[in-house]
């Protein structure tokens, strides 16, 4: 059958962002593969106004009411205010963000606790984080195995998501300062899901809290849960499952997709089911499959956050960020792509019905109308992932003409904040000592974490890597996670040649290590990871005794969903200014806006902001971590000094 043709007009789609994916997609819609480019030229209107400043209210069919902010009459029928309305819905996307990775966390501690008891093929590879855990969770470790203390500490973790009192244990972790604060400011959440329960009662209509700084205070009661809760949950179990992560080289962008191998692509943010598949795609009867079909073998790659999952623990390599997503299959080059949960494209199925690819969806809690669904359970995952391998193999041969961009960067990734420790401390001396005293000595002016989605309205990846680009030429050691580090791959800022793009300061220290200047942390819930590292500064000394003295700042220049504004939420509450591009859900509301933007900063000690241009929010982040260095009296620029072996040996 003939395919219709749908003409390419790039300068109207301003998602298109790298060489490889314009190539990809100016011939797919020459096919007549739509994909998000089409779609976007198809509706031709802006966002709504009232919804994108947060003013329009649907919680009762009296409405929906819009509101504009100083119109004295523009209220809702029931008397709600702009700025009540707009922290209503700000309240509902941290719950539905915090809901996000709760329910990851949830799985991931399911997954922990089967494993524990042998019901899952997965094992305890990190003995030193289980031991580590367990004492902060009071689970007795003398003169016992490793199976008894993970199953009591998988029942305590997972107990903490019902939990209807008392403190989640994670938030113990914090400086003790922040969590002074956060008990005077009642803010401590006392559960994982009964704080999303909270907020969507309390924003139900006419419940009583209609006092929108009150709503403010249970979202961040709520996003605190997330990020000290679930999310560092998420990621301290899956270290222990599947190793915690240590810096490797792999490859990011489409050209990783192989002509020779059946190519499988995992997309999600869940890694027990690449976990499985990294395992099974290495089996010799599996390789024999592939090979009877002509293929040389299975070739895994990354989507979003589960490849960032398994790019981070073995180097599998990544095809695409979420903006590229219906790319890496407008490929052709695909067999199957197996999705787990969140920021799935559902226009993945209509893309994959004009190839040979089979989109396979495997969570109960998200099928796709037009793909196959196979639940996978951890306790047979092993057997899930052969089966879904098996029918990748037998599309091999159905392949069409494929269009493999001849593109693909080098990274190196997988720096947890515990590799920080040993990569700026050395095996003996583990300690954040040497990133301290080079904050302090102002080779390092401070910190910067951007981190995030890539988004279609703008030019993706650009935003990015400008931002990124600024920060580490003003000495800026820049922090990434999620789709911000997919584009920062792509542009070879992960590499430790881009070391030659930092300032003097940062570049001596990057290269005498050997690290980038960026260091990729890994996925969403390892947003976490940053929140530890901040607290080990705080905890190593000279820069002060809490996360709000830090000279840091975080950003995320193109976020799109509402687990981002979850994730910028927890790191105001936890001392930091945050930075979002383009555009802010309450903007529609002065009040709200302004008591976001600045006089949060006199509670939290951080604040939001938002700004659309990447060089002026790199300016705003360098200002404030300027700001916090004169406060530490630290705001001297150095001499710069030409090292010597002994001093590089110091250093
Ligand atoms: S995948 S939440 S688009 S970072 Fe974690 Fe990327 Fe944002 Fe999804």
């Amino acid at each position: 059958m003939a395919r219709k043709i749908i003409p390419f007009t790039k300068p109207e789609c301003p998602g298109i962002f790298c060489e490889a994916s314009t190539c990809v997609l100016e011939e797919a819609a020459r096919d007549g593969v739509k994909t998000y480019v089409q779609r976007m030229e198809e509706r031709a209107i802006q966002p709504c106004l009232f919804g994108q400043g947060g003013t329009c209210c649907r919680n009762c069919s009296f409405g929906p009411c819009m509101m504009i902010d100083d119109v004295p009459e523009s209220i809702g029928i029931c008397g709600a205010t702009p700025a009540t309305v707009a922290a209503r819905n700000f309240s509902r996307m941290v719950a539905a963000g915090a809901a996000a990775h709760m329910d990851h966390g949830r799985e991931t501690a399911l997954t922990f606790l089967a494993a524990a008891k042998a019901e899952a093929p997965f094992e305890i590879k990190d003995e030193k984080k289980l031991h580590f855990l367990a004492e902060l969770y009071k689970v007795k470790t003398d003169g016992r195995g490793k199976k008894d203390i993970a199953i009591e500490l998988g029942e305590k973790v997972l107990a903490e998501f019902g939990q209807q009192e008392g403190v989640l244990v994670m938030l113990s972790r914090a400086p003790a300062k922040r969590q002074e604060l956060w008990k005077k400011l009642g803010l401590l959440p006392r559960g994982v899901d009964r704080e999303v329960v909270e907020i969507m009662h309390r924003t139900h209509m006419g419940t009583e809290d209609q006092d929108y700084k009150n709503l403010i205070f249970q979202a961040t009661r709520c996003a605190l849960a997330d990020g000290w809760g679930a999310s560092m949950i998420a990621t301290e179990l899956q270290d222990i499952m599947f190793t915690t992560p240590v810096p490797l080289r792999a490859v990011v962008n489409l050209g990783v997709l192989s002509e020779d191998h059946v190519n499988i692509v995992i997309h999600g943010h869940e890694p027990q089911v690449p976990e499985a598949m990294a395992i099974v795609a290495q089996e010799p009867e599996i390789v024999a499959a592939a090979q009877k079909v002509g293929a040389k073998g299975i070739n895994l790659a990354g989507v979003c956050c589960s490849g960032n999952e398994v790019l981070m623990r073995h180097g599998v390599p990544i095809a695409g960020s979420f903006v590229q997503q219906e790319v890496v299959l407008a490929t052709g080059a695909v067999e199957a792509m197996v999705v787990d949960v969140q920021c799935i494209m559902q226009g993945l199925a209509e893309v994959a019905k004009c190839f040979h690819t089979e989109l396979i969806t495997t969570s109960p809690r998200a099928q796709i109308t037009g793909a196959t669904h196979i639940e996978f359970h951890p306790e047979h995952a092993l057997d899930a992932a052969r089966a879904l391998t098996l029918r990748a193999i037998a599309r091999f041969e159905k392949r069409g003409t494929a269009r493999i961009p001849d593109r693909k960067m080098d990274v190196v990734a997988g720096f947890s904040h515990e590799t920080i420790n040993h990569m700026l401390g050395g095996t003996f001396r583990a300690s954040y000592r040497p990133l301290n005293d080079n904050i302090i000595n102002g080779r390092i002016r401070g910190v910067g974490a951007v981190v995030g989605c890539d988004s279609c309205r703008v030019e993706s990846g650009l935003v990015h890597t400008t931002v990124v680009k600024e920060l580490i030429a003003n000495n800026v050691l820049v922090l990434v996670t999620g789709c911000a580090a997919t584009a920062c791959g792509r542009e070879g800022l992960l590499r430790p040649e881009a070391a030659e793009l930092a300032g003097h300061g940062l570049r001596e220290v990057c290269e005498t290590v050997g690290m980038p200047p960026v260091l990729h942390m890994g996925s969403c819930v390892d947003n976490s990871r940053i929140l530890i590292a901040a607290t080990e500064i705080v905890k190593e000394g000279g820069l002060g005794d809490d996360i709000s003295q830090v000279p840091a700042a975080g950003c995320a220049p193109e976020w799109m969903s509402e687990k981002a504004i979850s994730i910028g939420h927890y790191f105001v509450a936890s001392g930091v200014f945050v930075v979002f591009g383009r555009t802010f859900p309450t903007t529609g509301s002065k009040d709200l806006t302004n008591f976001l933007f600045k006089e949060i900063e006199n509670l939290y000690g951080g604040r939001w902001a938002v700004e659309s241009d990447p060089k002026e929010m790199a300016r705003m982040m360098i200002e404030h971590i300027e700001k916090k260095r004169e406060a530490l009296g630290i705001q001297e620029k150095k001499e710069r000094v030409l090292f010597d072996m002994a001093m590089r040996r110091e250093l």
